[in-house]
């Protein structure tokens, strides 16, 4: 089915809801808090009930979104009655941590999901899955141009923080042409680019510079297989608030090598990995084969174990198998 139709579809089935529920993935970006944000300030306008749900709150920094009140992280929002359920930006349901939620509904309302991970498991009854788009929020923006729905500065401003936030600020390898025409589209819709630019520069306090600087002290390089590595532990920031979440597309942006992997401690004995590259690699074929998901250049995995150190690089060491 062409993207076009699916544009379509979607935005039929949400045009002629009530009540319209927004889901966004756990540990929400700008991609997944911009693109709900977008369609829910649509959907208020036009009288629509909505409410978006997100198992952890939304971040600070992200509170200025219009509906950003609209979120809750109370699953009780799912026991009031929804038509359609949009999820935002999540390849599975367990990724936004609302499989359960969503499987208990009776009556089972519409689901709608707008995704570009590759590992999409085509959950919903409409799908607007594209992996080659580098953001959500850049299909959110072709389901508003397809569907006619005027971009004003508001909504312009909701899909620009998403896109930004998933192309590194139109740095990265899923920077496309299609990326910039939209951004283009969207900074003509009113969009300021340097209040959105705003959000993801010069937005480190220091202790999370010192953190990222004990993970690049850490950096080893595999010359046989190309891959760069480093490692975060829980000691790193003994606070647990430190900002380690941009270390990884850092050093994306910023290291020659062709695979970068940065595994992180978590508690209760589990590593996290974050994979990225460069190359026409498909890095998510990894991270599924460890339980994981995510993009073709882009992807991560969660195993049990401990972080090793090898003369060439940081590997996990299993302590037991996954589920
Ligand atoms: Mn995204």
């Amino acid at each position: 089915m062409e993207m076009t139709h699916r544009y379509r579809l979607a935005h039929q089935a949400i045009s002629q809801s009530n009540r319209l529920l927004a889901v966004c993935h756990r540990r929400p970006d700008g991609d997944t808090l911009g693109s709900a944000a977008a369609y829910l300030t649509w959907a208020e306008r036009q009288g629509m009930i909505t409410r978006a749900f997100c198992l952890d709150p939304v971040p600070e920094e992200y509170r200025f979104l219009p509906s950003a009140e609209r979120f809750t992280t109370d699953p009780a929002v799912f026991n009031e009655l929804w038509d359609t359920v949009v999820v935002f930006d999540a390849g599975d349901l367990k990724h936004a941590g609302v499989d359960e939620l969503l499987h208990g509904l009776r009556p089972r309302p519409r689901i709608i999901a707008i995704d570009h991970h590759f590992t999409n498991e085509r959950y919903a009854d409409i799908d607007v899955v594209h992996p080659h788009a580098s953001s959500t929020a850049e299909l959110v923006h072709g389901i508003f141009r397809e569907n006619r729905l005027p971009i004003d500065r508001e909504l312009a401003m909701c899909l620009l923080v998403g896109l930004i936030n998933d192309t590194d600020s139109l740095t990265n390898p899923a920077a496309h042409q299609s990326a910039f025409a939209a951004a283009s589209d969207l900074l003509a819709g009113g969009a300021d680019w340097q209040t959105t630019l705003g959000l993801f520069v010069k937005n480190r306090p220091i202790e999370s510079l010192r953190v990222m600087g004990r993970v690049l002290g850490r950096l080893k390089y595999d010359p046989e297989t190309g891959v760069a590595s480093s490692a975060l532990f829980i000691d790193d920031c003994p606070t647990g608030d430190c900002q380690t979440d941009g270390i990884v597309n850092y050093l994306g942006n910023h290291l020659d090598a062709e695979v970068i992997l940065l595994l992180k401690e978590r508690p209760g004995g589990e590593v996290r990995g974050s994979l990225r590259t460069v190359l026409e690699a498909d890095v998510s074929a990894v991270a599924q084969s460890l339980g994981g998901g995510g993009h073709r250049k882009a992807s991560g995995f969660t195993v049990t174990g401990v972080i090793a150190e090898e003369p060439h690089g940081w590997i996990v060491r299993r302590t037991h198998r996954t589920h």
